[in-house]
């Protein structure tokens, strides 16, 4: 089916339901926490007789600028609801069981749809950030949907964070015109933008280290290990840690990126590249995600020297068949 006519159906489904219950993955970030409250912010304001939720178990308090999520609510509701599930690739990854008793679901979604999920399946990998579907859904319906300036800054904020600020091949035209369009409602970019990326000393101390840290592969692989004693020694939270594989994206000739980070038994592994796809990589160690960011998780030292050799052979292999990377 085609876009348009997914949307239709999307915004039929919406009218036939008086309660919708908005649902994000795990471990939220910006796109996920600014797509759930941009769409409940359309959906209060263009339908005030419903009653419209955004709910997860996970909190991010960095985010809480931009808005609260709600307290969560009763089965019986889940029961007679519509519930919209963004930003989640896979079902496992859904901060809400409750998805299971939803009278139905929608997907609404940007990854690559490895895993079709919900009576209606909205999927556009074409777009950077989930809150520019939501974005363009309202640009779709505007002459009947309405958004509050609230609403257009938690989906300026979910495009910030999953563009890189905005420095992404995956910012075009169409997306800059979507970002135009929220900077419209009065927004103040500046407060996103300060909020977003001020530091903490502790946090900045902690980039010095990483810097000074760093290991590269021969062929052009830069890789940092935050071990539980890294994560304790620098008072981080996990989020914080995760956000350090960001410090690594700069390096001449470095065109994958790594970080691999102790979380509870695991090691979850946080991959970037520039030019060279490296999800690959992520899907052999238990991962995915885009082609140019991924995650993965590996259990020992064995598995991350493997890890690291795939991804240096993807760049191997990609140097000695193109020019101008840099
Ligand atoms: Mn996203």
């Amino acid at each position: 089916m085609d876009n348009l006519s997914l949307k239709k159906d999307i915004l039929a489904k919406i009218k036939e339901y008086d309660s919708i219950i908005i649902a994000r993955h795990s471990r939220p970030d910006g796109d996920c926490i600014g797509s759930s409250l941009g769409l409940r912010d359309i959906l209060r304001t263009s339908f005030p007789e419903k009653k419209i939720y955004s709910i997860g178990k996970d909190s991010a308090s960095y985010l809480d600028f931009i808005g609260k999520e709600d307290d969560e609510v009763s089965e019986d509701i889940y029961k007679d609801s519509l519930m919209i599930i963004v930003d989640t690739s896979v079902m496992d990854r859904i901060d809400n069981s409750n998805y299971k008793i939803a009278k139905e679901t929608i997907k609404i979604d940007h990854h690559i749809n490895v895993e079709p999920y919900g009576d209606i399946c909205y999927v556009r990998d074409d777009l950077p950030a989930a809150c520019a579907i939501i974005c363009d859904f309202y640009k779709t319906f505007s002459d009947e949907l309405k958004m509050t300036k609230d609403g257009a800054t938690a989906l300026f904020c979910g495009m910030v964070t999953d563009t890189g600020r905005f420095r992404y091949r995956g910012m075009t035209k169409e997306v800059y015109e979507l970002v135009g369009m929220l900077v419209d409602f009065g927004i103040d970019t500046e407060y996103v933008f300060s909020n977003l990326y001020i530091k903490d000393s502790g946090v900045l101390k902690l980039e010095g280290w990483l810097l000074n840290h760093y290991k590269e592969t021969p062929n052009g692989v830069a890789y940092i290990y935050i071990t539980k004693k890294i994560i304790k020694k620098f008072k981080l939270t996990y989020e914080e840690a995760s956000s350090l594989i960001n410090s690594l994206d700069s390096i001449k000739g470095d065109l994958i990126w790594i970080a691999f980070i102790d979380y509870e038994a695991s090691i979850r592994v946080r991959l970037r590249s520039r030019y060279v796809p490296c999800v690959s990589v992520g899907q052999k160690y238990r991962g995915g995600g885009h082609a140019n960011a991924c995650g993965a998780t590996v259990y020992n030292k064995k598995e991350i020297n493997a890890l690291l050799n795939d991804a240096d052979k993807v760049v191997k292999e990609y140097k000695e068949n193109n020019e101008g990377w840099l």
